[in-house]
């Protein structure tokens, strides 16, 4: 019998879209978009229909695998959790709780998936990763300047006259915002798209500007320069609202627009004319994270919001310095879940350095790793290192889905559900103020369990057995618990199918930040508590030929990695159908330089590793420029992360995944 359900896409995305799912006796058949949804209106992408293919693929894990001499033989749930509960009993014992490792990333964004962290404080408190591979420099960077980081709500767009992209690759990763940017454009909004990559967006802005990587703050920086000199800063927000513009003054004077120019690759006209269109209120400014992932991020972003700031875009209809809507995932009641007073040691880790923390930490040593909702040796820089990292361990147990880069590592693999197997509420902190409910639809296949039984059977082991002594909707009660005056529950949501979370539409509208001054701070006091000089700089990526001319000489060109279009990170490659492949996409300067051409084979390498692909030109990207999008397995020629540095951006928090010179070489066979 065929029945159509609503649902929500679980993926790590900006969209958080609705579904309407198709299911014919117990099993999923088709994946659409839910035409009721308030802003994904009916229309999802190839990774979400994808969905279908993910939880129905005959390769996914069935059954825990314990790995004896090399080979993963099949054991019972029974065997699998006594062993994992008497090892971790025993390093808890040994070793102290820290010496075990939670590794994870974020590839569910469902509100249970937090179960894990109340597994691992109610254990004791292990080693935790902080920072993020994916937007932490930008995170942090925002936190410093206004406290927090906040998005305008994505209908509030048709209120501006300039549209900025920066550095976000929206018809690719964010297709809601690409409708939104061609309604926009319709009512007489100008698009601008600043990208080193002359990417979809670009094709239909009314101005590309091509940019050096790694450069965009010193971009900012000269376009600052020139509303200064034009008189065109908004005095009023920056006397009013703001503390340290003197300081950023002071940064601006001490380069020349000349430097600027000749550094970021873009002409001085195009630095004027946005200084005007800056000017032109209200401009929204919509920031990709591609441009933090470099060892100057933080203060990359900083400059750019002091922009956003100095201009009067802040806090008015159409305008905003639009990275993350944390706003979303702090609408619940996320502590209820993970009980973070029950931790009782505790170590961290920053995501980047897990691989270096699990190879170089003493008292305790790292013994024993578990990751969820992660493939980090797909996904973490410098992939010889992490193999080198997760092999040392003497206990890893990997929970997924798929026999992963990482899963093929371990010592136990446990199988867990998809989409649609089990219930769970879904949002995402980096666009729109929705919630959305995803019932469980059909049963997992084979022995598949979700988190939360695993969680709960070690816990029972392990003697905590009650602190997970809750059903489903309990544990969902709890973290809507934060949403009751709201009249949002379990209940209602399964009913109304999606909610709008109680967020500002239009953040700072009321010029309260949430910095210690309670201003906008262009030097940040934030910054100094936690140990740093809190006026912005103006530094140059690690990895350049400024800052490591012999390095440059070695490796003269720019690798990016940026995310595919057909995959979410490693996630879809291997049910493409066609066998994937790498494919090396680069400038045209570089295809001329080293007489290369669609379809040849080349290497590209650098001192931490190589990778060999095919050929494929980029039209129109910044000279110097290649691109081999990020994700790709061992097994089909991956990961690219061989090449990329396990380096952290500048605050500490974020990487520098974009921030790597590489050399390139025609294959002759
Ligand atoms: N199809 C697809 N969509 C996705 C994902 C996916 O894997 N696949 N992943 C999701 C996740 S987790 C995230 S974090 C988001 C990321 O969403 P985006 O930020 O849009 O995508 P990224 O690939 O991280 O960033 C790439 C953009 O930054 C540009 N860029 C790189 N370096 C620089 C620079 O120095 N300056 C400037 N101005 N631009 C630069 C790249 O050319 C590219 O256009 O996408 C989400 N959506
Ligand atoms: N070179 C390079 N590297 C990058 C990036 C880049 O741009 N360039 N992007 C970075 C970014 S932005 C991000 S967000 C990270 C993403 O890094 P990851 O989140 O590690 O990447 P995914 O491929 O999404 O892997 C997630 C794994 O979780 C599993 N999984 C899915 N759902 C569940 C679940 O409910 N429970 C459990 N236990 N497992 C589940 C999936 O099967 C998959 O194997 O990668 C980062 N790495
Ligand atoms: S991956 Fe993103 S755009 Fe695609 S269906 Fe899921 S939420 Fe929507
Ligand atoms: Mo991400």
């Amino acid at each position: 019998m065929e029945k159509v359900f609503h649902a929500a896409c679980p993926l790590n995305c900006w969209d958080s879209c609705g579904f309407k799912v198709t299911v014919i006796d117990g099993k999923v058949t088709k994946v659409e978009g839910d035409p009721d949804h308030p802003i994904t209106k009916g229309k999802i992408c190839g990774r979400g229909r994808m969905l279908e293919k993910r939880v129905n693929s005959g390769e996914r894990l069935l059954y825990p695998l314990k790995k004896i001499d090399g080979d993963f033989i099949r054991v019972s749930w029974e065997q699998a959790l006594d062993e994992i509960a008497l090892k971790l009993k025993e390093y808890k014992e040994n070793f102290g709780t820290t010496s075990v490792l939670h590794s994870h990333d974020y590839a569910n964004g469902g509100l249970l998936t937090n179960l894990d962290s109340r597994f691992f404080n109610c254990y004791g408190g292990v080693t935790e990763l902080t920072g993020s591979l994916c937007w932490g420099a930008g995170i942090e960077a925002q936190n410093w300047d206004f406290g927090d980081a906040y998005s305008h709500a994505p209908g509030d767009l048709l209120n501006s006259k300039n549209i900025v992209i920066w550095g976000r690759n929206v018809a690719r990763t964010n297709m809601h915002l690409y409708e939104q940017l061609q309604k926009a454009k319709k009512s007489g909004a100008r698009l601008f798209v600043i990208d080193p990559i002359y990417n979809a967006t670009a094709k239909i802005a009314d101005q590309y500007i091509s940019i050096k990587p790694g450069l965009d703050g010193l971009l900012a920086a000269g376009v600052m320069k020139e509303m200064t000199r034009m008189g065109l800063e908004d005095k009023e927000f920056i006397e009013m609202h703001s503390v340290g513009y003197q300081d950023l003054q002071v940064l601006l004077d001490s380069v020349s627009l000349e430097y600027i120019s000749s550094v970021t690759e873009v002409p001085i006209d195009t630095i004027t004319h946005l200084a005007k269109v800056y000017a032109q209120r209200p401009v929204a400014t919509m920031f990709g994270l591609g441009m933090q992932r470099y060892a100057n991020g933080g203060n990359t972003i900083r400059l750019i919001d002091a922009l956003v700031a100095m201009s009067g875009n802040i806090g008015i209809a159409g305008g905003g310095a639009n990275y993350a809507s944390k706003q979303v995932g702090q609408s619940f009641h996320t502590e209820a879940i993970t009980l973070p007073n029950r931790k009782k040691e505790s170590r961290n880790f920053t995501m980047m350095k897990q691989a270096e923390g699990i190879l170089t930490a003493t008292e305790p040593e790292v013994k024993m790793a578990i990751v969820t909702c992660g493939n980090p040796l797909t996904q973490l820089p410098d992939t010889n290192k992490a193999k080198r990292a997760f092999s040392s361990l003497e206990t890893l147990v990997v929970v997924d889905q798929y026999m992963t880069d990482t899963a093929e590592m371990a010592d136990y693999v446990l199988p867990v559900t998809a989409a649609f197997e089990t219930e769970d509420v879904y949002y995402s902190s980096m666009y729109h103020h929705y919630v959305n409910h995803g019932p469980k639809l059909v049963e997992p296949p084979g022995e598949a369990r979700t988190d939360e039984w695993i969680w709960s059977q070690l816990a029972n082991r392990l003697g905590f057995g009650e602190d997970f002594a809750f059903t489903r909707e309990e544990y969902l009660n709890l973290g809507l618990s934060s949403l009751n005056k709201e009249d949002i529950t379990i209940e209602s949501l399964r009913e109304t199918k999606f909610a709008e979370l109680p967020v500002d539409s239009i953040p700072w509208s009321d010029r309260k930040f949430k910095t210690p001054s309670g201003k906008y701070e262009f030097t940040s006091t934030s910054a100094v508590k936690a140990g740093f000089d809190g006026k912005i700089t103006l530094t140059l990526p690690n990895e350049s030929k400024w800052t490591n001319p012999n390095l440059a000489e070695k490796y003269p060109f720019s690798l990016l990695t940026i995310h595919p279009l057909r995959s979410n990170h490693s996630q879809h490659y291997h049910l493409l159908g066609n066998e994937p492949e790498v494919k090396v996409e680069i400038a045209e300067d570089i295809a001329e330089a080293r007489s290369l051409t669609d379809g040849d084979q080349a290497v590209v390498w650098n001192d931490r590793g190589k990778i060999t692909g095919r050929v494929s030109l980029l039209k129109k990207a910044h000279p110097g420029t290649i691109n081999i999008d990020e994700g790709i397995w061992g097994k089909f020629g991956g990961s690219v992360n061989q090449l990329t540095s396990d380096l952290e951006s500048d605050n500490r928090q974020g990487s520098t995944l974009y921030d790597c010179l590489v050399n390139i070489e025609k294959v002759t066979i």
